[in-house]
């Protein structure tokens, strides 16, 4: 008898954002990065992908993606690779079960949504693929830990396969010419330091003007500077950043993040032609960080910068009213950019 069933799971995955950013690819097939990065999950009541896959033998033919309401293409290499993995590993399991629904041999129908604008450089790739790779693996019921979710995840964007995860999370670069090893861990829980908070100054909402993935090849093919980040910042910043969040050391985890920010800044500046993410409104919220922490006497709050002007404050919840209290003052009195910004601080954890 026909299997008419339509097969169905849903599930959310949250934005997160890198204190030790990703940039460069050594391998652009596979997505395996130049170098390891780190970030922070930020909590799912505030930004988040919900995404519901579902297959059923009496869809029409092909799979399909509705982002945001609007049709989307699933026919780029990187959703491909997502589908053709998730689907492989099922594929197995119906192939040791036979008493399984024959799940892999249908099509798929992905419906998707952001609470947050897409391509703001909020890393909305990120949340957007560790959802889709998420429920894929939900619907297929397949017995996957998130750091096996991760390497296939990664394969739809980087920075995704930290989305698999809360709280503090660890991209290893690995070693290995298959990516077997270019995988997520978790540092720690968000439990574990429950007092960060991350607020984000959205400056523009607009689509940025240099992808991440061509931007990040330019760097990789013209800048000098990257090869320094490479070999040696990004090494030294991992592993003063693991120390400074096993220790709950925000001084440090601020300076790093600044000092990682700044590096990955220059280096894009240092590529050729260069690639400028930040503008004027984003080196004022810099500056407001620094008289902050310049008037408390200590370091209260870092800044961190994507591939974007939009800002994210990381602070301790017991310095909102000197952090979050003053960047209202200074940024909402004089700065025009900042008017029409929306400002939302997001709680660690949810
Ligand atoms: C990061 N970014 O670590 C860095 C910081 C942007 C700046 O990961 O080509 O969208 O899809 O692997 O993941 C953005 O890069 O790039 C990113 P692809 P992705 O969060």
């Amino acid at each position: 008898m026909a299997d008419n069933t339509v097969y169905r799971a849903s599930t959310t995955a949250p934005v997160n954002i890198a204190v030790v950013k990703y940039w460069g690819k050594r391998d652009a097939k596979l997505n395996l990065p130049t170098n390891s990065s780190l970030s922070v999950t930020l909590a799912q009541s505030d930004l988040r992908t919900l995404t519901t896959a579902s297959c059923s033998a009496t869809y029409p033919e092909g799979d399909t993606l509705i982002l945001n309401g609007e049709p989307s293409d699933v026919s780029g290499a990187r959703t491909q690779a997502c589908f053709r993995e998730l689907r492989a590993r099922r594929a197995a399991l119906e192939a040791a079960d036979p008493s399984l629904p024959k799940l892999s041999t249908m099509p798929l129908r992905i419906v998707s949504e952001n609470n947050f604008p897409t391509a703001a450089g909020l890393a909305s790739s990120a949340a957007g693929f560790a959802a889709l790779v998420r429920a894929i693996a939900n619907l297929y019921e397949l017995p996957a830990s998130p750091s096996e979710l991760s390497l296939i995840a990664r394969q739809g964007s980087g920075s995704a396969c930290r989305s698999l995860f809360g709280g503090y999370v660890a991209w290893r670069m690995g070693e290995k010419a298959d990516g077997s090893d270019s995988l997520a861990v978790q540092v720690a829980e968000a439990s574990h330091w429950p007092e960060m908070r991350a607020l984000i100054l959205v400056v523009s909402a607009a689509k940025k003007g240099v992808s991440s993935t061509s931007g990040m090849q330019q760097t990789v093919a013209t800048s000098g500077l990257f090869k320094e980040r490479i070999a040696t910042v990004v090494p030294k910043h991992m592993e003063a950043m693991e120390k400074a969040i096993k220790e709950r050391d925000f001084a440090t985890f601020a300076e790093i993040t600044m000092r990682d920010s700044n590096s990955f800044h220059a280096t894009c500046a240092d590529t050729y032609p260069p690639i400028f993410y930040m503008n004027d409104v984003s080196r004022a919220a810099i500056r407001a960080v620094e008289q902050i922490n310049d008037a408390a006497g200590r370091t209260v709050a870092a800044y961190t910068f994507d591939a974007g002007p939009n800002a994210v404050i990381y602070y301790l919840e017991q310095d909102t009213d000197i952090v979050v209290g003053t960047l209202y003052s200074v940024l909402g009195a004089g700065i025009d950019g900042w008017k029409q910004s929306i400002v939302e601080s997001l709680k660690q954890p949810a």
